[in-house]
């Protein structure tokens, strides 16, 4: 059954709370993930809210995700998922707007909603939802993953990714953050995908300084280096990722354009 989410709109200033973070009712979230840029958006920010969380790895090889029970979290059948208490939320950016509704209430994350700053914040939400997820996970696709080799399928959706990187880097070369002076859930989604630009597309980030500091800055904080190794998977160092990512490209580049369509 669906509850209200029950949040006050802003505290008086008298009430005093924790100060990692401000829970206005009790946290029982279960995280159902696995290791990709869709799934550290939604440990990141729990690492950032200081929120307690179980975890269930969903190992994506073995397509858990499309059984029944899973289906019942989300019918979409993808990571990642979460479930806090009997309510369930899917989608990575519904995950994470919903954990800033209801947990961040200091604002640590987040604007307060119908602010012009949180519609700026949606806005490159939705950008990262809409642009750079969909089309970078289609570049990994064609780059890496795929059965058959396509040169248009690659050069379609890797120059649709360096085109939506310079839009990253144009704004931040005029603000320190997506959406302003303070570091979002806009910052982590987007910020999931870009690091992973290099590692699996050798899509150097050089020619875009504003976006590569920003990168750099973001991986360095203490929660995100907690969030990016959810679930922990032994032989998942990034030396041994890059390695992996190495050796699938090579098998691609072993097919020849095999797309013929
Ligand atoms: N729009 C979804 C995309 C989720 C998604 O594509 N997840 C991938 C991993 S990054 C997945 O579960 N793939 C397995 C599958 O498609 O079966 C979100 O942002 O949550």
């Amino acid at each position: 059954m669906l509850r209200p989410l029950l949040r006050p709109r802003s505290l008086p200033k008298s009430i005093k709370l924790p100060p990692s973070c401000a829970l206005s009712t009790k946290p029982d979230i279960t995280l159902y993930t696995w290791g990709t840029p869709n799934g550290i958006k939604a440990s990141i920010t729990l690492e950032e809210l200081s929120l307690p969380y179980k975890v269930f790895p969903i190992d994506i090889s073995t397509n858990i995700q499309k059984e029944k029970w899973f289906l019942d979290i989300n019918p979409n059948g993808r990571i990642p998922a979460i479930t806090d208490g009997t309510q369930r939320v899917f989608e990575s950016g519904a995950i994470m707007l919903y954990l800033t509704d209801r947990y961040d209430i200091r604002r640590t994350l987040s604007y307060e909603r119908g602010t012009p700053e949180s519609i700026e914040l949606l806005s490159w939400l939705m950008f990262q939802m809409g642009g750079i997820g969909p089309m970078q996970g289609q570049a990994n696709h064609f780059r890496v993953y795929a059965n058959v080799r396509s040169d248009y399928g690659i050069k379609r959706y890797i120059d649709e990714t360096r085109r939506l990187y310079s839009v990253l880097d144009s704004r931040l070369a005029k603000s320190a953050y997506l959406a302003g002076s303070k570091y979002t859930i806009a910052d982590i989604a987007n910020f999931a995908w870009v690091r992973s630009g290099p590692v699996a597309l050798e899509i150097g980030l050089e020619e875009w300084p504003a976006l590569a500091k920003w990168v750099a800055e973001i991986e360095a904080r203490d929660a995100v280096k907690k969030g990016v190794v959810v679930p922990y998977r032994e032989g998942n160092s990034p030396e041994q990722v890059a390695e992996r990512f190495k050796g699938l490209r090579a098998r691609m580049d072993a097919l020849g354009n095999t797309d013929k369509h």
